[in-house]
């Protein structure tokens, strides 16, 4: 009866997975994506550093209208950016080229950000002994 149930359980799961559009779909990056809040008038945090395929969500929630303007992107990259939003607003994009990112918001000078993408290091091959305490 036990087997049965985990039988059905995993039958369930697999419907489930089945049933939600897209969720069968390999995913880039399964970490939740970094969030910079758009306040009146600077970035929250100002300079963020991720890996690549990672998403930023950019959160409004200042009184001021804003905007995020990409001023200099790495070669390959599209600059773009967001509409002008108010509070509550949100905007995200993903970074797939390594390199530096510079935006500004153009409704403030001064209001500026970066974001950094870099490939994490490889993981070390040689594995450290974790001895038993004693
Ligand atoms: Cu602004």
């Amino acid at each position: 009866m036990f087997r049965l149930a985990i039988f059905f359980t995993v039958l369930g799961a697999g419907l489930l997975a089945w049933a939600v559009p897209g969720s069968g779909e390999p995913r880039a990056a399964a970490t939740k994506p970094q969030k910079v809040w758009v306040q009146d008038n600077f970035f929250d945090r100002r300079s963020i550093q991720i890996a690549p395929n990672e998403k930023v969500v950019w959160i409004w929630k200042g009184m001021n209208r804003h905007n995020v303007r990409f001023t200099k992107v790495p070669k390959g990259a599209q600059r773009g950016g967001s509409k002008t939003k108010t509070e509550g607003g949100r905007w995200r994009r993903v970074f797939k080229v390594e390199g530096t990112y510079r935006y500004i918001c153009k409704l403030y000078t001064g209001m500026r950000g970066t974001i950094t993408v870099k490939a994490p290091p490889p993981p070390e091959s040689k594995s450290t002994a974790i001895l038993p305490s004693q």
